[in-house]
């Protein structure tokens, strides 16, 4: 495992933000392999309770599936009990609506830390689609069916672009060209991370 990568001297909290298909889960797998930190995606954890078919698994199917975000408390809950002990986190698909990043900011001050810094992955759309349409072929995610994308890229514009603002007010986001090869954006990233 490589050396982590540490800001300050201090564990790291970091988001990643983006549309869908802009490359969060892939990188954050990179990181998280290559420089230890703990990779937390709320698309994982949904993924999880489908796949293991719980009560919580078929709530958020019915959301997942069309493409829909599962609702702000049902995440938020997720996410809560697993970022209270962890150090040197990468948040990825979360927050994804603005009461989602407030609550995140509530929870952080609450253990008393901060973000240490909100990455937006920048990707034009139509390589977004190309990507996911990709993906749908070898992974056959029933959310990368062509009208399920096009539906999932009009609730990003709607509920997730306005938490690129909501962290740009507070100065805290560094945005990457996430376009290239999955090796040059990782290179972009990490010399973001610095
Ligand atoms: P996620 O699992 O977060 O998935 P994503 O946004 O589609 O993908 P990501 O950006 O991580 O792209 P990836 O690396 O896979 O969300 C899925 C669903 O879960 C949501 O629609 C929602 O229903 C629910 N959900 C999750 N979080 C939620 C929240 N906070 N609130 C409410 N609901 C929530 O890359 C995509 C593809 O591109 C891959 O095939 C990859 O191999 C490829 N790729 C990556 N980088 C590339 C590159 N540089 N060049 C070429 N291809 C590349």
């Amino acid at each position: 495992m490589g050396k982590l990568i540490r800001l300050r001297g201090i564990e790291v909290r970091i988001v990643f933000l983006g549309p869908p298909g802009a490359g969060k889960g892939t990188q954050a797998g990179m990181l998280t392999s290559e420089l230890g930190y703990v990779h937390l995606s709320t698309g994982d954890m949904i993924r999880d309770e489908m796949g293991r078919g719980t009560e919580l698994g078929k709530f958020t199917q019915t959301f997942y599936d069309k493409g829909d975000l599962v609702p702000d408390e049902t995440v938020i809950d997720m996410i809560k009990e697993r970022l209270a002990g962890a150090e040197n986190v990468i948040l990825d698909g979360f927050p994804r609506t603005v009461p989602q990043a407030a609550s995140l900011d509530d929870q952080l001050y609450r253990i008393g830390v901060s973000l240490d810094k909100v990455i937006y992955f920048s990707v034009d759309v139509d390589e977004l689609i190309d990507r996911l349409e990709k993906r749908r072929d070898i992974e056959g995610r029933v959310d990368d069916e062509p009208e399920a994308i096009r539906h999932r890229m009009d609730v990003y514009d709607r509920e997730t672009a306005p938490v690129v603002d909501y962290y740009r007010d507070g100065d805290r986001v560094i945005q990457i060209d996430a376009l290239g090869t999955i090796d040059e954006v990782r290179d972009r990233l990490i010399g973001a991370l610095k």
